[in-house]
């Protein structure tokens, strides 16, 4: 019998790669989408006709318990979520209620429907927050830091409590940065390759961003989507990190994305008054504007996927250099096509 899927936050970056692969491995694919005005598949619109969409909310228990009456699901992926951690601050009641409370909802549906549905978390990295230890692994202390990071680590705690409470199959994913060609535009990578294809194209002058020292451990959206997927295939549910193991500078991105497109940058000055020039003609193409710190930041992630390696057998398979040259050739193509 086919096996069938229940993925929230189907329209993500992650929940498009997933319903693709799903699809490849012939599951039947439910999608949970919230309802908007005008209709929003955003990354899995190309998917519309193959996978089912559902709508629901995170916040609504009994649309998620509708979901799992129909879906009848064997395997539930829980990626809706409020994932920008900017706008957590400016909506931190409605990011608990998603990513924290939303979780809890999400359980009780599986738990009163089909209490033998495989379930896996988003967590985040954003949990080890103020980093205890470098590298980060499944056994760091979390301290998260931003309203996003305390809903996550509680989505995170409420999944390994209804595993010990009810002897649930449930996992946590707790996942470092991981980019794509279909990342949202506000996030700090896909901003800078969208902005570089336009300065490239002179269809932009200046690209403005905040905290240039912030490191992050960067990875592929389709290499960790793999992942999770293996999570729920496994004898016994547990928790796991996934990373690259290396870990770079929001300016190091900035130099790989102009590189990408044959521009050298060379930086001057340092924290605010930092900003860099075009080595061949002075020209300044980016630049720090303070209105975009946080006001908590987390300086340095680096993961440890050892676990992940030994244990599901993973591996990421895009390297840092390919993943923003992929970014960048599919933003440079974008917008060239645009009117
Ligand atoms: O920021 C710095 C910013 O917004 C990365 C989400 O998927 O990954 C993501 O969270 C860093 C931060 O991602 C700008 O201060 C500098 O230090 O791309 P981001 P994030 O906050 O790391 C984790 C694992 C998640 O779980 C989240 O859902 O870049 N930064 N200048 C900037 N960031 C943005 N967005 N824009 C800037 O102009």
């Amino acid at each position: 019998m086919k096996k069938s899927a229940l993925i929230t936050g189907v329209n993500g970056q992650d929940g498009s790669y997933l319903a693709e692969l799903l699809l490849e491995k012939g599951y039947k694919v439910y999608g949970l989408i919230r309802r908007k005005s005008v209709v929003d598949y955003g990354n899995s619109t190309h998917l519309v006709g193959k996978i089912e969409f559902l709508y629901g909310d995170m916040t609504d228990l009994t649309s998620l318990i509708r979901a799992m009456k129909i879906s009848e699901a064997d395997e539930v992926y829980n990626l809706a979520a409020q994932s920008f951690v900017a706008t957590s601050w400016e909506q931190p009641v409605a990011t608990a209620d998603i990513d924290a409370v939303g979780v809890t909802n999400m359980l009780e549906a599986i738990r009163v429907v089909r209490p033998a549905c495989r379930f896996y978390q988003a967590s985040t990295s954003e949990m080890f927050g103020l980093v205890q230890e470098v590298p980060q692994s499944e056994s760091t202390p979390f301290y998260p830091r931003s309203p996003y990071g305390v809903a996550k680590l509680y989505g995170h705690w409420i999944t390994k409590n209804y595993r010990e409470s009810f002897g649930m199959y449930a996992c946590s994913g707790i996942l470092f940065n991981h980019e794509s060609e279909r990342r949202g535009l506000e996030f700090v990578t896909r901003k800078i390759t969208d902005a570089a294809a336009r300065i490239k194209l002179g269809k932009q002058d200046l690209l403005e961003l905040g905290n240039m020292d912030a490191k992050r451990d960067w990875g592929h959206s389709k290499d960790y989507v793999r992942a999770m997927w293996l999570m729920l295939q496994q004898d016994e549910a547990d928790d796991y990190v996934i990373a690259t193991g290396e870990t770079r500078s929001v300016r190091d991105f900035v130099n790989a994305a102009f590189t990408a497109l044959d521009i050298e940058l060379e930086w001057h000055g340092t924290g605010a008054e930092e900003y860099a020039t075009n080595k061949a003609d002075g020209k300044t193409l980016v630049k720090v504007n303070p209105k975009f710190f946080r006001p908590a930041e987390v300086e340095l992630l680096l993961g440890n996927p050892a676990k992940a390696e030994a244990k599901l057998g993973w591996k990421r398979e895009i390297s840092f250099d390919e993943m923003v040259s992929r970014m960048v050739k599919a933003d440079l193509e974008r917008v060239q096509n645009e009117r």
